[in-house]
This record gives C-alpha cells, sequence and structure tokens, in this order.
C-alpha cells in the first residue's frame, strides 16, 4: 500500500485509459514490466487485494495464481468474455470478478453483421481483386446472397439479440440454440444443436468461451450445417473444433467462414490463411476507440467503487454479493 491507495495488480498491459485510471486512483503494480514478477508476486502476496486482468491474450488468472494472494477481492476484468478468470473458483472464495457488458454489445453486433455480410457476398476478395487491376479484365464473379438464408444463433444473449435484430431488418429468418428458451423473443427454439444446424445454412456463434462451450461446434454440427453453410464465429475460437473446422472448409463440407476468434490467437494457422473463401479478423469485435474507452472505464470503475465500499457495478454470475469468505 502506497499512503493510503489500495494497491492493484495489473498482469499484462491494458490501454492507457485503464493504466491512467488506476494510477491515479490506487498504488499500480504492472507485473509485465516487473525485471522478475516472481518478487512481485510474493512482495505483494500478503496484502494485495486487487488484480486488473486483460481478455483473453493475457495470462489466465486461474484458482492457483489467485491463490498466492490471500487477500484478494475483486478481479477486475477486460471484455464481457471472462473465460480467462476462473470466476467459479474465485466466487467460492468471496472474490469479486467484474466484466464490462451492455457498454459493447451494439458494436459486436455491428462487426458480425459486417462479417456475414463479407463472407456471404464475398467483399474483402471483391476489394482485393479490384486492387490487384483484375476488373480491368473483367467482373467479379456472381457470389452467394443472404437472400431466403436462415440464420441459427447459438447463444442468444445480449449480443446474440442485437444481431437478431439487424437481421430481422434485413429481412432475414432467424433461428436459435442455447441450454433454455429465451422468454423475450419469439424466434424458434431449438433445444438440440445439431437440429437447428440441419435447418439452417448460416450458423453464428456468441456464446461464452470456456469448459462448458469447448468444441461445441465439431465435425458433426459443421456436416449437419451442409455444402451451403457459413459458419461465423464471434464468440471464442475455443467454442469451434478449429481443425474440424478447417478439414470442413477445405473438403467443401460447408460454403465458408467469418472468424473474429481463433484458437492460440494471435497465431491463426497457416491453413486458414491460406484459404481464399474465408473472411478472417483480427479480434476486432469491440475494437472501435468509443467502445473500447466504454470498456475501458468500467474495468477502473469497478475498482473505484470497490475500494469506496460501494457494489461492484458489473460482477459477474458466478460473483457473491455480499462476498462470504470461505
Ligand atoms: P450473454 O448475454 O451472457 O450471452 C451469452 C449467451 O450464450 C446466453 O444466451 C447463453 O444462454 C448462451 N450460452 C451460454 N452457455 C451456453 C452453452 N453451453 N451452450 C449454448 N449456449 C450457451 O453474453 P454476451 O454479452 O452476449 O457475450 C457473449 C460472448 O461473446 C462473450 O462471452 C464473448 O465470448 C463473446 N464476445 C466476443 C467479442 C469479440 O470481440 N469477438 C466481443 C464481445 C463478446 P443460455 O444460458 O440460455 O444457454
Ligand atoms: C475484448 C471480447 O476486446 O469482450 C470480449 O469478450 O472478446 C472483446 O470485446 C477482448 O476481450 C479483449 O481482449
Amino acid at each position: 500500500m502506497a499512503g493510503d491507495k489500495a494497491d492493484v495488480l495489473m498482469i499484462g498491459e491494458m490501454m492507457p485509459l485503464i493504466v491512467e485510471g488506476i494510477d491515479k486512483a490506487f498504488a499500480l503494480h504492472k507485473l509485465w514490466e516487473a525485471r522478475d514478477p516472481d518478487a512481485m508476486i510474493r512482495e505483494l502476496g500478503p496484502q494485495l487485494r486487487a488484480i486488473a486482468a486483460g481478455g483473453p491474450v493475457h495470462a489466465p488468472v486461474d484458482g492457483a495464481f489467485m491463490a498466492k494472494f490471500p487477500q484478494l477481492e475483486i478481479v477486475s476484468s477486460f471484455g464481457v468474455g471472462y473465460d480467462h478468470v476462473d470466476a467459479k473458483w474465485a466466487g467460492r472464495h468471496g472474490i469479486i470478478v467484474t466484466n464490462t457488458p451492455d457498454v459493447l454489445t451494439e458494436e459486436v453486433a455491428d462487426t458480425a453483421l459486417g462479417l456475414l455480410l463479407c463472407t456471404v457476398r464475398q467483399l474483402p476478395q471483391a476489394e482485393r481483386y479490384l486492387r490487384a487491376g483484375k476488373w480491368l479484365e473483367g467482373d467479379f464473379p456472381l457470389t452467394a446472397t443472404l437472400r431466403n438464408r436462415t440464420v441459427g444463433i447459438v447463444g442468444l444473449g445480449r449480443i446474440g439479440k442485437a444481431i437478431a435484430r439487424r437481421l430481422e431488418a434485413s429481412r432475414v429468418n432467424v433461428v436459435y440454440h442455447g441450454r433454455k428458451p429465451q422468454g423475450d423473443v419469439t424466434y424458434r427454439y431449438y433445444p438440440n444443436l445439431l437440429d437447428m444446424a440441419r435447418d439452417i445454412d448460416v450458423l453464428m456463434a456468441v456464446t461464452p468461451g470456456g469448459p462448458s462451450t469447448r468444441n461445441l461446434i465439431d465435425a458433426k454440427v459443421l456436416e449437419a450445417l451442409g455444402r451451403n453453410g457459413i459458419l461465423i464465429n464471434v464468440s471464442r475460437g475455443s467454442v469451434v473444433d478449429q481443425p474440424a473446422l478447417i478439414a470442413a472448409l477445405k473438403a467443401g463440407t460447408i460454403l465458408s467462414a467469418g472468424l473474429d476468434v481463433f484458437v492460440g490467437e494471435p497465431k491463426v494457422p497457416q491453413e486458414l490463411i491460406e484459404l481464399d473463401h474465408v473472411v478472417l479478423l483480427p479480434h476486432v469485435g469491440s475494437a472501435s476507440v468509443h467502445t473500447r474507452d466504454a470498456m475501458g472505464q468500467l474495468v477502473v470503475d469497478n475498482l473505484i467503487a470497490w475500494a469506496a465500499g460501494k457494489p461492484p457495478l458489473t460482477p459477474v454470475p458466478e460473483t457473491p454479493w455480499p462476498p462470504k469468505r470461505a
């Protein structure tokens, strides 16, 4: 503790708005800059009560890591998805986990729809065609269409519903799969993903990552989606069996895929990069200045609320409130 400011450990580098916001209100410790990170952890261990954590490309905040800080009270995480944090372990140990929901919903839905349109209509390929001077030789080939397609959304939560609203405006039929039906929509619900995959020709993944959704979209689902089928993934790379997807794309089992997320990102398999008929984005779902600023501010504001003894602004469902220590 520096003066009366609580210590906050930042694990990996985060955006300047977060670094500056935390630095102003707290004693900030930058683990990624430490010459000896283990020594910093040992030194802070007994008194540290707060951690700021980044998204999926950062180090996981698992039970073993949190156990190094017996006084830990809060992990303020960047991003709505928090599969890099063991929130169940934290919940059992009375530790608050916060994420950044809602402020990114419309941005990610915009990206998902853009990715879908780019994939179906091959817009990036058409742009590459023009830049390569090929238009002078002839028109770009005709493409597939969004018309008469049915989009099946896996994970009809905040972002899934915002995508569905955009699809409705485009007069596209929407159905969905999740663990339970949603009360506030009239789209057809499929309790079984395979059944839905057979009936649709676009599969849009918007679930959380983590063990409960690992490889949810596997070879069988891709086969059921069929030769005209398109997979759009804006959830987490882990939700799709990536080798099975590559095999399906190569074999023509499905038509195409638009991917914003990957297993092991930022590394993307060369086999995917070499496929010209897919559209690949570097995890930019929420990546506008406006939305990233709102997300970053929420990371800071959750810590400020905690330090003032107020309830967390955006706790994840696993967070017990008021907290109970194990
Ligand atoms: P949300 O409101 O919690 O929605 C998640 C949905 O997934 C819920 O409808 C939930 O419904 C469903 N779901 C959960 N577990 C499932 C399972 N095992 N099988 C099928 N469906 C399941 O979250 P959100 O704010 O919409 O965000 C969703 C996810 O999008 C995030 O967790 C993150 O992974 C991803 N994301 C990606 C980007 C990007 O940049 N690409 C940006 C933001 C978010 P049930 O509980 O009824 O199953
Ligand atoms: C974040 C995301 O940008 O919110 C999420 O779950 O995937 C993105 O909005 C990502 O977590 C940053 O690392």
